[in-house]
């Protein structure tokens, strides 16, 4: 490398800490770039970088009357997800990884990612990101700092984190920090690895320029290094969404819920409750990541690590999320959307039907008759937590904010109902570390199928998954006044193939029930399996759902419940030897439950 290269980076850093600099200096030395750019997270700094994205082709000015500060970028065709397959957990032994990661030796991984990286920004700028993780001076919180080449990912984690300067001046000179090295290469999915070090608090991410692959704070850092650190820290980093359900009395509730990748966590974030509930006001304190742990007053207490949402835009419309739309009015990167003639942003959902004059999500002009959607289905807006109406005022709390329920969901046409409650925290750990749900478009792969996906951390788990649900069995002990745990499903089908629950707002319906069992108010019927609300029980009213409907949706079938704990045992047996004694046997007790429960479903009434 030019030394001067680094002579100027060093002149000019923002920090005088020597772990930092040398990291940087070791970076440089192998990725060859022709300058290196420290990022403050000023305002001047995000006109200068978007200026150049624009000049370079990597962002498109939108309309900025219609849009003011949104731009929009396409990635290359063959990086729009992703890519599990790709993604590795370098921990010293296999069996650290578990059986549902894939595994790479840390020394295997390091060569080769670094013989990748030779040289490779070469002609380019490397571009040190500094950042939080949770509020600023948080106890919770964590440094990383991201070195990258794509001026993309620069300004998204300008959005998604709190990025510049203050990261820096936290960490002082401390080594604490999260080591992230990104490039996107020729962004060829053969040359294209997420790696995880653990043991280092470091990621590499190589070959990809796209969201969960290279924002490296979010999954990478908040999710997979996050789990490993809970776990070793006695805490737990969930790929849960979190809101606050505040009363007409003024008295606020605050529900964390994991639901697997483009199943609705931002959606019911930003729920926003059927004219029934005047008065109610649903809070966002995050809508993809929890991090929490036990506090003082012995209850659960959650931050959400980011500042920004990362949000799937197809299916985001004026009566699914109204509040999405709002996000996205302004300061926006959207991802391979579609783009209207007057340079405006569409996708599938927004409106019934496509815009005349679309230019699709490759950048060519839109044919509906070609039955190909306009906008990718796993394109995304990339808007400021501040853009949000509904942010929770305790965003910025240090303490973050107490935990009543937890919630876990799937999307499952069959055989989940619509809201079941645990009998108590193993049962509800063996909810989530059972659930199931169809896949969807943000992973590469076949979508649709069943697969099963623990606390919809099956692609974030940072080490064994028998492990991780040793964990989650063991925080019961450490948390004396636990939140109390529900399953949901909004996707179960009718016999015609329709969603039997209207969704969205009305899902209100069923938070409100959850809150009211945490409270002690409502009543439920007990099954085998679980609790569920009896007809009288959910508020239905000013809503339009067939009775028969409503029975469809809470309905617990015992052979399919049968079958379903069958399929559960099945999936545990793929992670012997490390799953859990307790799991085992609260499978079994299940099974006895359905075999011996009456025969219709209806179990007893309190
Ligand atoms: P990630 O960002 O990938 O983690 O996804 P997410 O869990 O935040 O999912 P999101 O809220 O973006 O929703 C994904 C898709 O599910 C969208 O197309 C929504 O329209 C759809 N969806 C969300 N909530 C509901 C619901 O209550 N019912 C139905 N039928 N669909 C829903
Ligand atoms: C997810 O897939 O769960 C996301 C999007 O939230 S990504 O950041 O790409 O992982
Ligand atoms: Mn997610």
């Amino acid at each position: 490398m030019n030394p001067d290269v680094y002579q100027a980076a060093a002149a000019s850093a923002l920090t005088t800490n020597d772990y930092v600099l040398e990291w940087i200096a070791e970076n440089a030395q192998r990725c060859q770039p022709d300058a290196i750019e420290w990022c403050d997270g000023s305002e001047a700094e995000k006109r200068r970088l978007t200026d150049r994205a624009v000049e370079q082709g990597v962002l498109i000015p939108l309309n900025q009357k219609k849009r003011p500060g949104c731009y929009l970028h396409r990635s290359d065709a063959n990086d729009v997800a992703r890519v599990e397959h790709l993604t590795f957990i370098c921990t010293p032994t296999k069996e650290e990884a578990g059986p549902t990661n894939h595994w790479m030796a840390p020394t295997e991984a390091y060569a080769k990612l670094a013989t990748l990286l030779e040289g490779s920004m070469r002609g380019r700028t490397m571009y040190v990101v500094p950042y939080v993780m949770g509020p600023l001076g948080s106890p919770f919180s964590k440094i990383g700092i991201e070195l990258t080449d794509s001026v993309y990912v620069a300004l998204s984690m300008r959005i998604m984190t709190r990025m510049g300067k203050q990261a820096l001046d936290l960490l002082g000179d401390s080594n604490d920090f999260s080591r992230g090295v990104h490039s996107m290469l020729d962004v060829n999915p053969d040359r294209r690895f997420i790696c995880h070090f653990p043991e280092d608090n470091t990621v590499w991410s190589v070959g990809s320029n796209y969201g969960g692959n290279v924002l490296l704070g979010k999954k990478c850092l908040a999710l997979r290094l996050g789990s490993y650190l809970g776990r070793r820290e006695n805490w737990m980093a969930e790929h849960m969404l979190i809101l606050g359900v505040e009363s007409p009395e003024g008295q606020t509730t605050y529900v964390a819920a994991a639901f697997p990748s483009a199943c609705g966590k931002t959606n019911f974030a930003m729920l926003i409750p059927p004219r029934r509930f005047q008065g109610w006001r649903i809070w966002t304190v995050g809508d993809d990541i929890a991090w929490m742990r036990v506090g003082a007053d012995g209850k659960l207490w959650a931050i959400n690590p980011e500042a920004g949402y990362f949000g799937v835009a197809p299916g985001t419309g004026p009566q699914s999320n109204p509040t999405a739309l709002r996000l996205v009015e302004r300061d926006t990167i959207f991802t391979n959307v579609a783009m209207t003639e007057d340079g405006d942003v569409w996708w599938e959902g927004l409106t019934d039907r496509p815009p005349s004059g679309l230019t699709d999500w490759h950048g060519h002009k839109y044919d509906p008759a070609s039955g190909k959607p306009a906008a990718h289905p796993n394109s995304r807006f990339c808007a400021p937590a501040t853009n949000n109406p509904f942010l929770s005022k305790r965003i910025n709390d240090p303490e973050g904010v107490p935990i009543s329920a937890l919630v876990f969901g799937g999307r499952r046409a069959t055989t989940i109902p619509l809201v079941l409650q645990s009998f108590n925290w193993i049962h509800g750990v063996y909810m989530g570390a059972t659930m199931g749900s169809e896949t969807t478009a943000a992973a590469t792969g076949k979508v649709g199928v069943v697969r099963r996906d623990p606390m919809a951390m099956l692609p974030f788990c940072g080490y064994n998954m028998g492990d991780y649900f040793c964990h989650w069995l063991e925080m019961r002990a450490r948390i004396p006044y636990p939140p109390k745990i529900f399953m949901v499903n909004w996707f179960r089908k009718g016999p015609t193939g329709s969603f039997v629950w209207p969704g969205y707002g009305d899902n209100m319906r069923v938070l409100k029930w959850i809150v009211d069992r945490v409270l002690g108010s409502v009543g439920g019927r007990e099954t085998p399996v679980g609790w569920v609300p009896r007809e009288g029980d959910l508020d239905l009213s000013g809503m339009s759902i067939a009775s028969e409907d409503f029975m469809e949706a809470t309905a617990v079938r015992p052979e399919e419940w049968k079958e379903e704990i069958r399929l559960q045992g099945e999936f545990f047996r793929t992670l012997d030897p490390y799953m859990p004694r307790a799991l085992e046997l609260q499978r079994e007790l299940l099974m006895s439950a359905v075999e011996m429960g009456a025969p219709d479903g209806r179990g007893r009434t309190p």
